[in-house]
């Protein structure tokens, strides 16, 4: 007999390095096990990227249904703009909550330094501006895959990111700001509190009883670390895509 769905307990999951290579595209495996996970307990996604981005890497090109139609939570911007069961539930607005002059402080800072490094590549679009938050990118983002790869192994070598986080942090100790190292090559700025516990608000209203956080950006300065260490959840540390399956099927499909 087909075991019964377990309506108690919800797994979140990080969207880049955990469901997918960075930035990149969900592969068929993953797919599949998410909707054999799907059919045992409630899933969610919660993405540091834009809502655009999180359709990109985790659409299915067979369909063009909406992802937010296909997990029963999808949180962009670490749930800043929030869907559950396809509908929008929630949307906060980083320029109303911080004001412009706060904002142009870091972006002038932020230009200032960049303006100061050399780095193998330096291509277009050095800052995105979110609905929730500032993406600094020191590389820019409209680099091709080959820069952003160069950019992240010269980044481990010589910590720019967290020579620039350690900077701004110093810069602005006393903004109420957040500056956290979320995925390859760039540098997340948002509001205390506006990292991804902020989507537990949502998923507390569903009354689980367990709620399964899995991410690999982990540990402090990660953009995972805060619902990772949050009392609220499980949290499980992952290296990649295949440890996430690995460790999720211990949980749920160890028979
Ligand atoms: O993993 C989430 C991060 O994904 C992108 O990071 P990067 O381009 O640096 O790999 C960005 O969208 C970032 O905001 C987000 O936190």
């Amino acid at each position: 007999m087909a075991s019964q769905r377990d309506t108690s307990t919800i797994c979140v999951f990080d969207v880049d390095g955990t469901l997918t290579e960075p930035r990149l595209k969900i592969q068929p495996d993953m797919e599949e096990f998410l909707q054999k996970l799907k059919s045992k307990v409630d899933v969610a996604l919660v993405g540091g990227s834009d809502l655009v981005k999180i359709e990109e890497q985790m659409q299915d090109p067979k369909s063009n249904e909406s992802v937010t139609k296909k997990f029963n939570y999808v949180f962009s911007e670490n749930g800043l703009v929030a869907y559950h069961n396809g509908e929008k539930v929630g949307q906060e607005d980083l320029l109303n909550y911080a004001g412009e002059e706060k904002l142009q402080k870091v972006i002038n800072f932020a230009m200032k330094y960049m303006s100061d490094i050399k780095l193998p590549a330096k291509r277009g679009t050095f800052f995105e501006f979110r609905s929730s938050m500032i993406n600094i990118c020191p590389v820019g983002r409209s680099c091709s895959q080959k820069e952003r790869l160069e950019f992240a192994a010269y980044d481990k070598e010589h910590k720019m990111r967290e020579k620039f986080q350690t900077a701004l942090r110093e810069a602005f100790p006393d903004d109420g700001l957040v500056f956290a190292i979320g995925g390859q090559i760039s540098i997340d700025v948002y509001p205390v509190g506006w990292d991804k516990t902020f989507c537990l608000k949502f998923i507390e209203k569903g009354n689980y009883k367990t709620i399964h956080f899995f991410g690999d950006k982990t540990d402090p300065g990660g953009n995972d670390h805060e619902i990772y260490s949050d009392p609220r959840t499980i949290g499980h540390k992952v290296a990649n895509p295949k440890d996430t399956i690995k460790q999720v099927s211990e949980l749920f499909f160890k028979d």
